[in-house]
């Protein structure tokens, strides 16, 4: 545990300078859960969290058990009781205030953090994970006060569920934690959150902040563990709602396993974006928004722009640039300011990406990478285009989740759009076009949560977020984020 810091004297705007080394992080060999406000031993087997570039131990974590899930919920139970459902809007909000400054003072940190543990270049994490998250507890204790006016089912009096249980993926470990946790504690709930497993210190990190920060104990508790974990944070009932992002697979696991009992679920799960280019797109610009669609965070996005649909009148010469364009991406050490992309996250998921693309290959499109070459230890994979992509192909269907572009190709907007809605997911696209009346009939026609145009992977807390058909329901982001965790929704 880190002593108490000084008072925090910085203005929400400012931000803490560019993370230089590991030096910056006191990491422990060990860490316990978070429970109750204090640091305690899980009663399961301790698991260790590895670096995905170099395979080096980072530390060794607590395995919660369903005891340990149990106490985390009774706690988050007293202290939503006893004092957070008491407490006025205005000094909940306070609270999330002083999370949110306390995250930028130490960005620093946790960007190097996040890095370790994820694989992520730093660029990213410095850029964006952590100074999003800051946001994102700023945008919603700005909320914690004006709850009365958003809109809210309840009207002028909208009801928290009570106590709210997590659970989130390795992919963004402390964004996907500011999604939840902030909207959860402005609209006054208390939370038991999950990280997952290969990703849970800066989750840790954040536990210590809410220390810090004088959190009431119980306000938030964090359990590490697997999948096992997750499932007792599903199944325990002294949970009154339950907010989920990972796979689809496990979304309906859960959706299953609540369904005929009272706990209400907003579930993130998977998605195959269509990043659509049109023949009078700036192609340069698009290039651009094609390679951070799908290169970003080693395409371990769950709204990556992982088929490309282009005109066939300029696919030749977009294929082209393209190519260019990822010979100049910089892969490796993902500390070092200057790489684009990173680790993948784990064995397993690099075993799964080189499963979906030796499919890829067998049922015959043609598969290019960019040739880089690659360190010796850790998990990596080459950017990757595959072309002459058909709509049946598995690349063209099922989520990889790694650095791996599947292009295919149109001749008119119908058709555009007929194979964008070809997949069984709905959460994101983008579009490419100088048309703007274009742009506003895609958005139309599309089926995803979110429509990008002329730009892709943009994020703000105060935009909605979520899909559609199995990319899940509810939203995050905004204020509509704050509805599922009100009485009366989801
Ligand atoms: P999952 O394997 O589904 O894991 C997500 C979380 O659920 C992890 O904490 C995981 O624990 C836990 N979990 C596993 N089995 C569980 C069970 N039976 N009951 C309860 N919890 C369980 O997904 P992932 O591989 O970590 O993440 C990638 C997926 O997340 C992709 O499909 C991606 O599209 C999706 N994602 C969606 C969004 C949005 S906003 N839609 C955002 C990011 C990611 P362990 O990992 O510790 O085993």
């Amino acid at each position: 545990m880190l002593p108490r810091k000084a008072p925090i004297q910085m203005s929400p705007f400012e931000y803490a300078p560019a993370p230089e080394s590991r030096a910056v992080v006191d990491l422990q060999s060990s860490y316990g859960l978070f429970i109750n406000g204090e640091f305690v031993d899980g009663g399961g087997n301790a698991f260790k969290s590895i670096s995905p570039a170099t395979e080096e131990v980072l530390a060794e974590v607590s395995e919660a058990t369903d005891a340990d899930v149990d106490a985390a919920v009774k706690a988050a139970r007293t202290a939503y009781t006893r004092v957070w459902s008491k407490m006025s809007g205005a000094d909940r909000g306070k609270y999330l205030y002083r999370i949110a400054r306390i995250l930028q003072e130490r960005a620093r940190e946790f960007a190097v953090l996040e890095t370790l543990d994820n694989g992520k270049p730093i660029k990213e994490s410095r850029d964006v994970d952590i100074p999003l998250a800051a946001a994102h507890f700023f945008y919603n204790a700005g909320w914690a006060d004006k709850l009365e006016f958003a809109s809210l089912p309840g009207g002028a009096n909208p009801q928290p569920h009570g106590v709210v249980g997590q659970v989130i993926p390795w992919n963004f470990p402390m964004l996907m934690l500011a999604w939840k946790i902030a909207p959860a504690l402005a609209t006054g709930n208390t939370v038991v959150l999950k990280p997952a497993e290969t990703t849970p210190l800066t989750a840790l990190l954040f536990a210590e902040v809410c220390q810090q920060a004088d959190l009431p104990p119980g306000v938030v508790n964090i359990v590490t563990g697997a999948g096992p974990t997750g499932q007792a944070i599903v199944d325990h009932p002294g949970i009154d709602k339950l907010a989920f992002t990972g796979s689809t697979g496990v979304g309906k696991m859960i959706a299953r396993a609540i369904a005929g009992t009272r706990k209400k679920a907003t579930l993130e799960l998977g998605g195959k974006a269509a990043n659509i280019v049109f023949d009078d797109a700036p192609i340069d610009q698009a290039v651009e928004g094609i390679v951070n669609g799908i290169f970003f965070n080693q395409g371990h996005v769950c709204c990556a722009g992982s088929r490309l649909l282009v005109q066939e009148s300029i696919a030749e010469e977009v294929e082209r640039r393209l190519k260019r364009r990822l010979g100049t991406l910089r892969v490796g050490d993902p500390l070092d300011k200057n790489t684009d992309v990173g680790a993948i996250n784990s064995k397993a998921q690099l075993d799964r990406i080189i499963a979906l693309t030796d499919a890829g290959e067998s049922e015959g499109a043609e598969r290019w990478d960019n040739g880089c070459a690659l360190p010796d230890k850790g998990f990596w994979f080459r950017p990757t285009v595959f072309t002459g992509v058909t709509q049946t192909h598995r690349i063209a269907q099922e989520e990889i989740f790694g650095p791996v572009l599947s292009v295919l190709t149109f001749r008119t907007p119908q058709e555009a759009v007929a194979k964008a809605n070809n997949t069984p997911y709905g959460l994101s696209a983008g579009i490419w076009t100088e048309k703007g009346s274009r742009i506003l009939w895609m958005a139309d026609q599309l089926k995803a949560g979110v429509v990008w145009a002329n730009t892709f992977n943009q994020f703000d807390p105060t935009s909605p977020f979520g899909g559609y058909k199995e990319s899940g329901y509810g939203r995050e982001g905004g204020r509509h984020g704050l509805e599922p965790y009100v009485k009366g929704t989801h």
